[in-house]
């Protein structure tokens, strides 16, 4: 199955060693996930028609930047969550100096990977190296959470809140959509289709996640409050309601669907959103 080849890539990558810093990545990487984004890489690959096999590697490095900027998010500086995926967050586990450290080791491990990319050529590391330097750096990711930090007890409209979304969490899905394209040798045209495929499917994904956070609190009767709530911080689902906030991220992935028909892929997105 193929996320069991991404799991086993990921070790391959990040073997373990008894050092700290391994044992800390090892544990942010390997300690769950849904690996959307990686699948996301080799599903466009495929839909291409080409082996998935040979884009293992730059899917990974795509899930080592996810990892960081979990790691990263999850720190007393910023969210300052205790718990991820039902375990400790890295710096309660370990500390906050290593939890720093291990996504700086992720964010430059990625690009390692990416450019020591063997069986692609180097226009095509190359182009994945900048697509992705692109989509997680101040142009994307990290602008995204900048916005996002200065947004916290705001009052911000839907456009801004788009933005933020975009560049925070859309800009890594357009990421794993252009690699994939790269991968499979598009053309210029077709990477512009695959940039706005993976802003849709990114928002729909930031939405559905807004709602899932809004639901799983409520059945909780009380129990964990968001950090989103917490940090006084709008979501979807706070400017919207929860059926808006549905209809508007069911229209984000009717959107991605006319750029790219990956109907299997929506299924599965949405299957894994709501595990
Ligand atoms: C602090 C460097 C830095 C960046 C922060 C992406 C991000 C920017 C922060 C992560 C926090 C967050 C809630 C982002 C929204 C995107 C999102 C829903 C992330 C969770 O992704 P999943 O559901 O996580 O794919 P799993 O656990 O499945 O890997």
């Amino acid at each position: 199955m193929t996320l069991d080849l991404i799991n086993e890539r990921l070790d391959h990558l990040i073997p373990a060693k008894p050092d700290t810093l391994t044992q800390a990545a090892r544990y942010a990487l390997l300690g769950g996930g849904k690996r959307i984004r990686p699948l996301l890489v080799l599903a466009i690959v495929k839909h291409y028609g080409i082996d998935p096999e040979i884009a293992l590697s730059p899917a990974c490095s795509l899930e080592m930047i996810h990892a960081y900027s979990l790691i990263h998010d999850d720190l007393p500086c910023m969210d300052d969550d205790d718990f991820r995926r039902g375990i400790p967050t890295v710096h309660k586990k370990f500390n906050e100096a290593i939890a720093v450290l291990t996504g700086d080791y992720l964010l430059t491990f990625a690009f390692e990977v990416l450019s020591t990319c063997r069986n692609l050529t180097e226009n095509q590391r190359i182009n994945m190296i900048t697509t992705l330097a692109q989509c997680a750096g101040s142009t994307g990711m990290i602008g995204g959470q900048s916005l996002d930090i200065e947004a916290e007890n705001e009052e911000i409209n839907l456009e801004a809140l788009r933005t933020i979304h975009q560049k925070k969490t859309g800009c890594l899905f357009a990421a794993a959509s252009i690699m994939g394209g790269i991968i499979a040798n598009v053309d210029t045209e077709e990477l512009i289709v695959l940039r706005r495929f993976g802003h849709h499917l990114g928002l729909a994904f930031q939405i559905f996640d807004d709602i899932k956070d809004v639901t799983n609190s409520l059945a909780k009767h009380g129990g964990n409050i968001s950090s989103d709530v917490r940090n006084h911080k709008s979501t979807y689902v706070s400017l919207l309601g929860i059926e808006q906030a549905e209809k508007l991220a069911e229209k984000e992935l009717l959107q991605a669907s006319e750029l790219l028909p990956l109907q299997d892929w929506f299924t599965f997105c949405k299957s894994v959103m709501f595990a």
